[in-house]
């Protein structure tokens, strides 16, 4: 059986990493514009580089560990050896600390950081900033940004993902709002005799496209489905 699985920031709540759209629509205070965006990262390098070094601190807290919902999909992931694929729009590591091996972290990762001259992919750095000299070649200063999809650009992955949503027999979407494309595109993507299964706490805008709609926390659902 292959399993096409799409996570999105509600299966990391519980784990303590806020979600995107809280009540007051901003993202931790910031306008979308100001900081998920190229022309955000141009006009102001510095508050994007704070606001992510800041998420990216939280991450290596101690308290922020994988929870019940992540590691049960590394457990099924072990029990199906690899006709998985985890699609994650998460850019935390929670999914890869609970053991998951498919990955595909199609907004990128927030441990990550990547050259904008070369396009080279390093580990994060401490406090990322303007002035960040390039791992391997130090007279480049401020050359590097997060390796994350910001809005209005291509997330990573599509051919892959398009090619297993293609062949899935069961498509899971656990925690996502379903508004963020081409992520929330995947399910209609997904053969018509593919068993679809939504988890979330809420109705989305495409939970009419599911054959099964489980509302309820990550933590608990997920676990319980998949065991
Ligand atoms: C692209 C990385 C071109 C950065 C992110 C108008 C209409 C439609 C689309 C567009 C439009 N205008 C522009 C677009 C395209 C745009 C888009 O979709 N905008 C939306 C806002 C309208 N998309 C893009 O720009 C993408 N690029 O289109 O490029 C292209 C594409 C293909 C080919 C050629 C060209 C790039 C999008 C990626 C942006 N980067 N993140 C960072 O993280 O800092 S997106 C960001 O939103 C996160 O990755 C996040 O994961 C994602 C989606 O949000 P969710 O994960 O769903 O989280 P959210 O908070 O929204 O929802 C949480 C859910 O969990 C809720 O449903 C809640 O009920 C539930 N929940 C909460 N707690 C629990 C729970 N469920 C279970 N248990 C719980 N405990």
């Amino acid at each position: 059986m292959k399993i096409l699985v799409l996570t999105g920031a509600g299966i990391s709540a519980e784990s303590g990493i806020p979600t995107f759209r809280g009540d007051d629509g901003l993202w931790e205070g910031h306008a979308i514009e100001e900081v998920a965006t190229p022309q955000g990262f141009a006009r102001n390098p510095s508050l994007v580089h704070k606001f992510y070094n800041a998420r990216r601190a939280r991450l290596q807290e101690s308290d922020i560990q994988p929870n019940a919902a992540h590691l049960a999909l590394a457990e099924f992931e072990q029990q199906h050896n690899d006709d998985i694929l985890l699609v994650t729009q998460n850019i935390d590591n929670l999914h890869q600390r609970a053991g998951s091996r498919n990955v595909l972290p199609m907004h990128g990762e927030l441990l990550k950081v990547r050259c904008t001259k070369t396009d080279e992919i390093f580990p994060w750095t401490d406090d990322l900033s303007t002035s960040t000299p390039h791992p391997k070649n130090p007279q480049w200063l401020g050359c590097l940004r997060p390796h994350v999809v910001w809005f209005g650009e291509i997330p990573i992955g599509l051919e892959q993902i398009a090619d297993a949503a293609a062949e899935a027999d069961l498509f899971l979407a656990i925690g996502t709002s379903a508004v963020v494309y081409p992520a929330a595109g995947i399910v209609t993507a997904t053969r018509a005799d593919c068993r679809r299964i939504e988890i979330n706490l809420d109705d989305t805008p495409q939970s009419s496209i599911f054959d099964q709609t489980i509302r309820g926390k990550a933590s608990i659902e997920v676990p319980k489905l998949l065991r």
